[in-house]
């Protein structure tokens, strides 16, 4: 017999072959074996050991936080203030604030204080419902130190109920003591670091950020050639503050995501459908940044390519420990409708870590990771800000 059966919910789907909006199925049932989603469907519903009155709530697929640096030392308040008081994020950065100050301060954490800082944030993650986090180093920047943040990361993933996703972001800021000398460090990248953390098995995919504040297309791009020899996937922080190219680029490469695009051209979008990348938004980013241009959603619809949301949880430019308010302000901020929002932090969200074929959706086969809501509509989940708690989180099949 089957493990369970959730009876009488509307189920948020997601999943394209429903061609209700949000893949939606009302008065409908759901039966969870083994941790995976065994069967959905109207009607007629199987026998299970235990059966769950779901007494009209929905029940939608897990959050899915694609893009986040969860682990680092200090914090960056004085930056906030500066940056209140008109200075940039650049500037700042120029002057040695900015990454280098948080690489700073996350070297001279110990384990322990890393550890702690980010449980701290993944649990407020969690708390809304979120089941599957990416997490990236970037803050270490030298051999022992990225590893480090990858090895603290994988540690969370054993003491929390979470799917942990590793990404190696070695390629996110110059260290100091490779200054002037980027190439250098982009060797030790490729020759070193990349091939250590393939090695451990450490990371699923590498990051970088390319941008005059980070590294240049070509360093990136022989960063992405070190990757795909050692078979981890690709991303790129790209068209953050300015355009250099950087999306095509990851395109090129088949990579699974671009993320922040902001300064994107709209003539560009094109090589992302050619190569099923995520275009992932990070309005967390843009509010803290103030921002003002905008990526171009517009374009990125009508080439039909897959849009995710997340928090890019980070010390500097997105102190937000909070995916739902990453949906409200995607939808606030970057005009999404409230379902590419929803669908921007599950089916995306999993298709931007490769886990398509895992979670994101309701579906069959897929992971029990879902969440049960007490509203009345989807969109509910985007519109207000901590107005709706999910009622019952449930990963794998367990009721946490
Ligand atoms: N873009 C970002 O928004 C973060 N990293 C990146 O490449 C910022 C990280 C920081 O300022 O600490
Ligand atoms: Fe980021």
């Amino acid at each position: 017999m089957l493990d369970q059966l959730i009876e009488n919910v509307h189920l948020i789907t997601l999943d394209p072959e429903q061609p209700a909006a949000y893949g939606l199925l009302e008065n409908a049932w759901l039966a969870i074996d083994q941790g995976k989603i065994h069967s959905l469907g109207q009607g007629a519903a199987p026998e299970a050991e235990l059966t769950v009155d779901g007494q009209g709530q929905f029940i939608s697929p897990a959050l899915i936080d694609c893009h986040n640096h969860l682990i680092w030392g200090g914090n960056r308040a004085q930056e906030f203030e500066w940056r209140l008081q008109g200075r940039s994020y650049q500037e700042i950065a120029k002057a040695g604030g900015g990454i280098a100050s948080t690489v700073a301060a996350t070297r001279a954490a110990t384990d322990e204080e890393l550890y702690q800082g980010a449980a701290q944030r993944l649990q407020a993650l969690l708390d809304e419902g979120v089941t599957t986090v990416e997490v990236k180093s970037g803050y270490g920047l030298s051999l022992e130190q990225e590893l480090r943040m990858l090895r603290i990361a994988k540690q969370l993933s054993t003491e929390f109920s979470v799917h942990i996703s590793t990404t190696l972001l070695a390629a996110h800021a110059l260290p100091p003591e490779f200054k002037d000398n980027a190439d250098a460090y982009i060797d030790l990248v490729c020759r070193e670091i990349i091939p250590a953390a393939a090695v451990e098995k450490l990371a699923d995919a590498v990051d970088v950020f390319c941008e005059g504040v980070g590294f240049t297309p070509d360093q990136c791009r022989r960063v992405f050639e070190a990757a795909k020899a050692h078979s981890l996937a690709i991303k790129g922080h790209v068209e953050q503050l300015s355009d250099l190219g950087g999306a095509k680029l990851v395109a090129e490469f088949d990579g699974w995501s671009v993320d922040h695009i902001e300064y994107l051209q709209a003539g560009d979008v094109a090589h992302l459908k050619e190569s099923d990348t995520v275009a992932v938004l990070l309005p967390g980013a843009f509010y803290s940044l103030k921002e003002t241009q905008l990526p171009p959603i517009a374009a990125i619809r009508e080439a039909n390519v897959a849009m995710a949301v997340a928090t890019d949880l980070n010390p500097g430019t997105s102190p937000l420990a909070s995916l739902r308010l990453a949906m409200n302000q995607a939808c606030v901020l970057f005009g999404l409708t409230p379902e590419e929002s929803l669908r921007g932090v599950t089916q995306h969200a999993a298709q931007a870590l490769g886990l398509s074929s895992q979670k994101g959706m309701l579906k069959v086969g897929l992971d029990a990771d879902l969440l049960m809501w007490n509203i009345g509509h989807p969109s509910e989940l985007s519109y207000g800000f901590n107005l709706v708690k999910p009622a019952a989180i449930i990963r794998e099949g367990n009721w946490l």
